[in-house]
């Protein structure tokens, strides 16, 4: 331990928005220990419990960005995130290979149960404790207790626990962005529609999936998302979930409350809910499987057919307009590098008004299985069936809020908290997924593209990739 080289010490800053961290990096066996106790933290949820698992975070944050793979403490003088407690948890791993304290909640029954809870959709801690209390073990126990509660997201979740707890792979994530990029071209043939949260920071599976979505012609986007949804209905791949409207106004930026600063949920338009992925999504992005087998299936895999002939041919097609995930540099300002094709767009009128008169028919029930029992959902989910229930995310942004909810859409969660904090502490700006606001000027600073947002902010930009802490 004589000669550490801390050398490297100065260089390091204290933000994690300016440092980055990568999905892989050389001190994982660390970093998944701290990530432990933070989740753990996070789990006992009690007063002084949300610091004790943020100051995890940023201990484990530091970890991933470090450029060597830690062998003595002593590395770690000068990190301002690094304090006693986590030095001792690092120095128990480096000199006995594992910590007493990480080992005893990895093993305890507890920590399992809570974990095993709280991995049902629409269940947080408050919840899972109350299962705790009441003796279950399982969610087989938790199952057979029946009716528990009125949260659709809690049946749902309970029904589809099996499928939901399955990770999303980039695959299925990869189809179901095709699918919703031709059925959005056919709405809006001038949408963008872009994966982001984890996958765009390149993991190669997610809890679920998120996408996010906006029209050029600010305004335009507005009545998107209910085509869209009606567009899956008919597709027969909505299974449950709920609309909030835009709830955003420049008067919230007058409100300098904390409450709606340290807020982490944003008012745009979206649909959160389960969708049902046929089961050719994991093994074929084309959907090839499901056209050869189209004879022998249900109606809603012949409409799925059609998808695949779309997608095959739109697959030859270049790549214009609507593929943008990877573009950086379309601005507000260059809607003429949009391809218009007037055609398509007096199609898609004529469409439109036609979908408006079938939209005028009694509205009793929006979507097929909306309104099921709690007992329809479980026979639903334990029928003989071709698809596998997924968490979808679907978010609607103004243009002019655009590349402020793409990189809040994109994460990570603790990306967001620190580059706001940054935000906050050094430049004395609010950032939000809607955009960086001055509030004493009351002025907000647009940006058309995500390398502007860290310019406003006085940040070397940091790809997606790059923003995994
Ligand atoms: P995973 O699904 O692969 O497990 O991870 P993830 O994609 O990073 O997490 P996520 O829970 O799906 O959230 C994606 C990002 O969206 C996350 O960095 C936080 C951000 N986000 C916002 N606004 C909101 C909001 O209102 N609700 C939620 N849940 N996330 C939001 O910018
Ligand atoms: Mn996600
Ligand atoms: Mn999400």
């Amino acid at each position: 331990a004589d000669h550490v080289d801390t050398s490297n010490v100065t260089e390091v800053s204290d933000w994690a928005c300016k440092r980055g961290a990568t999905l892989t990096h050389c001190n994982e066996k660390f970093t998944e220990a701290l990530e432990l106790l933070q989740n753990h933290a996070e789990l006992r949820n009690e007063a002084s419990d949300y610091s004790r698992a943020l100051a995890f975070r940023r201990a484990s944050c530091v970890l991933k960005s470090l450029p060597f793979a830690l062998t003595d403490v002593q590395q770690l003088i000068g990190y301002k995130d690094i304090g006693e407690h986590v030095r001792k948890v690092l120095a128990d791993i480096l000199d006995y290979g594992s910590s007493p304290e990480v080992e005893e909640i990895r093993n305890s029954e507890w920590f399992h149960k809570m974990k095993l809870f709280t991995n049902v959709f629409g269940v947080g801690p408050a919840i899972a404790k109350s299962w705790i209390d009441k003796g279950w073990q399982s969610i087989a126990d938790v199952r057979l207790a029946g009716s528990i509660n009125k949260d659709w997201r809690i049946s749902w979740g309970l029904a589809f626990y099996e499928d939901l707890l399955t990770p999303v792979t980039m695959q299925e994530a990869e189809a179901f962005e095709t699918l919703i990029r031709t059925e959005m071209k056919k709405i809006s043939p001038l949408s963008i529609v872009t994966v982001t949260g984890g996958f765009r920071r390149g993991k190669s599976n997610g809890h679920d999936i998120d996408i996010l979505m906006t029209h050029p012609d600010e305004g335009a986007e507005t009545n998107i998302l209910s085509k869209l949804m009606g567009a899956l209905n008919k597709c027969d791949l909505v299974l449950k979930g709920y609309f909030t409207q835009n709830t955003f106004s420049s008067e919230m930026l007058s409100d300098d409350s904390k409450k709606g600063l340290r807020s982490h949920f944003d008012h745009f338009e979206k649909w959160i809910g389960i969708c049902k992925f046929p089961k050719s999504f994991q093994t074929d992005r084309k959907l090839q499987s499901v056209r050869d087998s189209s004879e022998t299936l249900p109606e809603s895999a012949q409409q799925l057919s059609h998808y695949s002939r779309t997608i095959q041919h739109q697959d030859v097609l270049p790549s214009e307009h609507v593929n943008i995930s990877a573009d950086n540099t379309m601005s507000p300002c260059s809607k003429h590098t949009f391809k218009t094709d007037d055609k398509q767009k007096s199609l898609t009128l004529k469409r439109e008004r036609t979908e408006m008169l079938e939209d005028s028919s009694p509205k009793s029930k929006r979507f097929k299985y909306e309104d099921l029992s709690e007992k329809e959902v479980i026979s639903l989910a334990n029928s003989d069936r071709n698809w596998t229930a997924r968490r979808v995310d679907l978010i609607v942004s103004p243009y002019s809020q655009y590349y402020y909810a793409l990189v809040g859409w994109t994460g990570s969660k603790h990306f967001n908290r620190d580059i706001r904090l940054y935000a906050q502490k050094v430049l004395g700006l609010r950032l939000t997924s809607h955009g960086l606001f001055d509030m004493k000027k009351g002025e907000a600073l647009p940006a058309s593209s995500e390398e502007e947002v860290f310019r406003h902010l006085q940040l070397p930009y940091r790809d997606p990739m790059e923003r995994n802490c």
